[in-house]
């Protein structure tokens, strides 16, 4: 069970989380830009394709992305949550900027995704106070730099005391366990090698019973893999998204929202785990 604002979420099934991006300079190709109704459309066709959560996010954080100021990300980000306010599928929105968190929240946000898992000062406060979920994801360094030297040990046993140490900080500012949501940040200061181990893994890093969300959709892990640029890695992000439910991830975090809907409907009719969704 995941609280997610006035949302209680079972995940008897594995939920998709549909990407929709704000940003003009997506790398996978799909930002939107600045048109809010353009927006809007593509997040309620993401609902009717069976999204059951959708991300919003106006500030790229992509390897290798310049940031975003603060007004830039409110201004994309306010009219499309404003919009889709009385959506009855939770609203989740990308941001590591507490002030952005409080804004969202303020306008009926039920999640917060945040790929610094509320170490910027003032974000563990930001929401606090609130009964968002909170998507708590590793990542290592910034986001313009991560990919230049990642080292580890045991990836798998590294990532998963750092999302312990969050947990426990986000239990320590009040944040109820029944909100939070673990991923181990595909990509995110990584190389290729971490990631297959960490998705061979994924199972390990379920840490006190959490749900896992998992996302590798279009990543470069895939192109490594299969030699494909962006544009062309569904097939493999289908496959990505059904191993991370195989090996017990509750969330899929996609761009392909009906696509991987029909994978996860063949692996649940096959495993019995949950109704098949239409
Ligand atoms: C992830 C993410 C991105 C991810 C979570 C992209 C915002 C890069 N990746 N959030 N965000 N997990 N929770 O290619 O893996 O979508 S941005």
């Amino acid at each position: 069970m995941l609280r997610c604002g006035k949302f209680l979420l079972r995940l008897e099934r594995p939920l998709i989380m549909g990407i929709v991006n704000l940003t003009p300079d997506s790398f996978s190709g799909d930002g939107l830009g600045d048109d809010v109704q353009l927006a809007v459309e593509y997040a309620r066709r993401q609902i009717a394709v069976g999204a059951d959560i959708i991300d919003l996010g106006a500030e790229s954080s992509r390897p290798g992305a310049p940031p975003v100021t603060l007004d830039e990300e409110l201004e994309r980000l306010l009219p499309v949550l404003e919009a889709l306010a009385d959506c009855p599928t939770p609203i989740s929105v990308d941001t590591y900027k507490p002030e952005v968190m409080r804004a969202a929240l303020a306008r009926g946000a039920s999640m917060i995704n945040d790929i610094f898992a509320l170490r910027r000062p003032g974000a563990l406060d930001a929401v606090a106070a609130s009964d968002c979920a909170v998507c708590l994801m590793h990542a290592r360094g910034e986001p313009a730099t991560m990919q230049r030297h990642p080292d580890y040990g045991d990836v798998v046993a590294e990532v998963r005391a750092f999302l312990a140490g969050r947990l426990a900080a986000a239990a320590a500012a009040g944040i109820g366990r029944e909100r939070l949501a673990l991923d181990p940040g595909f990509g995110f200061g990584k190389t290729p090698e971490h990631n297959l181990a960490l998705l061979a893994r994924l199972d390990e890093l379920a840490s006190d019973g959490l749900p896992i969300l998992a996302g590798m959709s279009r990543k470069s892990m895939l192109g490594a893999v299969t030699g494909r640029p962006v544009g062309e890695r569904l097939g493999a992000s289908v496959a990505a998204a059904l191993l991370a439910a195989e090996r017990g991830a509750k969330i899929v975090r996609v761009h392909d929202v009906a696509e991987t809907r029909d994978a996860l409907n063949v692996w649940q009719a096959v495993t019995g785990c949950g109704e098949v969704s239409s």
